[in-house]
């Protein structure tokens, strides 16, 4: 077998192991062809010497905002793409936003696409958000978007006054996506404790950044998270918690868990390294903390983030996804809405953070890779499940990306812990269109040395991005593997399938 490129002698490490040192990784064509013992080369096969090295999976990505409508200081496709590779994935699942007064998706995708068509540096496909479930919609639409489009997921708000649904209309998509084979990813926040909170503070005038973090407190996600995960049982359907930042919600999804239900939850690096401390700002410069704002919030104390990061060592959390969702700092359009005036206010301010480049580095700095085994937070096959092989499975990219195996794409990530260490994130570093980062100072035991996509070197950390934008592919993805729990449960409660009768 003559092979495009070997990665020779690397530590391959998947989902389920850390293989012996020393295997070489055969390339065909863009795929994983075979790892073996000293794979032969020919003349034209590039080697890439890993020696001491570890070899993970490209990473996915399943939680990228670029080009929504309605962030227009955010990254696009060129610059967000290009921001994931020097990072480490090579994957990414971004958002196909419905407005209400979209009747139909079919205008919406083909928007979306144009925006995405020979732009992105990484492969990438599209979750629908759905903000008008119209029956129609759900009854004659979602099916041909799985089957001929490969959208296999829609995500759903239960708060912001344009994107928010009710419960019932929650239920009707449940339903809908569950016959269809699709996944429901949900925000999870209650909007009247929210909108009522929001009311108080600007009554009283408190309305600089911090109180962002004031309106949003952690019981609207806990109550929210609860009530989603009852639909969902109601349902019988697969569903997927984004973002998620508090104990209390997270316990909740545990608990489902261990009665099986098909309960999935996600969380992102803002809530397990940034504390809420940082939307103060700084002391003579308190809109600075405008950069910080995100939904849910950040958290108050080190025990929010401590308790999240056992929900990531112990398999609660299936993904772990960036929620890149930036807007510039320094700009009129960006989170300079929030100052009207010269007041600050903070619910103007444009939600979320950049963070799809330092995702990956950010997890691994916390495996036994960079960090004595009794310091790290999680293992090495925990990290690929988190960063790559759940994300892919969950999503229906199964047996084609998110792990090193013959057959897959040629998707990798080629660290050097040992030879080039540490790594202090800071803005010149990045590769987005944003003008910082809210990682700015935190060190990582590593950065990639090489990021491969389909067989092709994409980042090469000696020269910078050597990938080309349009080189990225539009992923038709299949159903998504329900990795937690399975369906065919009845409600607590109910002794028969009560459903039968009004279904
Ligand atoms: N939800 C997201 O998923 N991203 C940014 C802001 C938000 O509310
Ligand atoms: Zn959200
Ligand atoms: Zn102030
Ligand atoms: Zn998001």
């Amino acid at each position: 077998m003559e092979f495009d490129l070997i990665v020779r002698n690397g530590i391959i490490v998947t989902a389920s192991e850390i293989l012996q040192p020393g295997l070489d990784i055969g390339i065909t064509d863009g795929k994983i062809a075979c790892i073996g013992v000293s794979l032969p080369a020919s003349a034209k096969t590039h080697i890439i010497d890993a020696e001491g090295a570890y070899v993970t999976p490209g990473g996915v990505d399943s939680h990228v905002h670029l080009a929504q409508r309605n962030a227009p200081t955010g990254d696009g496709w060129e610059t967000g793409s290009r921001s994931a590779i020097a990072g480490g994935t090579t994957t990414i699942i971004a958002f196909a936003s419905q407005q209400k007064s979209d009747i139909s998706l079919y205008p919406v995708l083909e928007d979306y696409d144009k925006k995405a068509k020979d732009q992105s540096y990484a492969d990438y496909g599209f979750h629908f958000i759905l903000t008008n479930p119209t029956r129609e919609i759900l009854r004659d639409e979602l099916p041909v978007m799985a089957s001929e489009h490969g959208i296999t997921s829609v995500k759903l708000y239960m708060t912001y006054e344009a994107m928010k649904l009710n419960d019932r209309e929650v239920l009707n998509i449940l339903f809908a996506c569950k016959n269809l084979g699709m996944t429901t990813m949900i925000h999870a926040e209650s909007h009247d404790m929210i909108s009522m909170i929001i009311e108080g503070l600007e009554r009283n005038k408190n309305t600089e950044p911090y109180f962002h973090a004031v309106a949003r407190p952690r019981i609207a996600e806990d109550e929210a998270s609860y009530r989603a995960i009852s639909l969902a049982e109601l349902a019988d359907a697969p569903m997927l918690i984004v973002h998620m930042s508090s104990e209390v919600a997270v316990s909740h999804v545990r608990e489902a868990q261990t009665r099986l239900l098909p309960i999935h939850a996600e969380t992102c690096p803002h809530y397990l390294f940034l504390l809420s401390e940082e939307i103060k700002g700084k002391p003579h410069d308190h809109f600075s903390g405008a950069k910080h704002v995100c939904s849910p919030p950040l958290r108050h104390s080190p025990a929010d983030l401590e308790s999240l990061w056992q929900s990531v060592a112990n398999g609660t959390f299936t993904t772990f996804s960036s929620d890149h969702a930036p807007s510039k700092y320094d700009h009129p359009g960006g989170k300079q809405l929030g100052m009207v005036d010269g007041i600050p206010r903070f619910t103007k301010i444009p939600n979320g953070l950049p963070g799809v480049e330092t995702r990956v580095p950010l997890l691994f700095s916390r495996t036994p890779a960079c960090l004595p085994a009794e310091k790290a937070k999680l293992s090495l096959p925990r990290f690929v499940q988190l960063t790559a092989s759940n994300p892919a499975k969950l999503y229906g990219l199964g047996g084609r990306k998110g792990s090193i195996a013959p057959g897959f794409d040629a998707d990798l990530v080629i660290w050097h812990p040992g030879n080039t260490g540490a790594v202090t994130i800071s803005q010149g570093l990045m590769h987005h269109d944003i003008d910082y980062t809210p990682f700015e100072g935190i060190e990582v035991g590593n950065w990639p040395r090489y990021t491969i996509l389909r067989g092709q070197v994409v980042w090469d950390e000696s020269k910078g991005v050597v990938g080309s934008m349009g080189y990225g592919q539009y992923l038709k993805r299949g159903k998504g593997e329900v990795l937690t729990g399975k369906t065919g449960h009845l409600p607590r409660g109910m002794i028969e399938d009560e459903r039968k009768y009004w279904l």
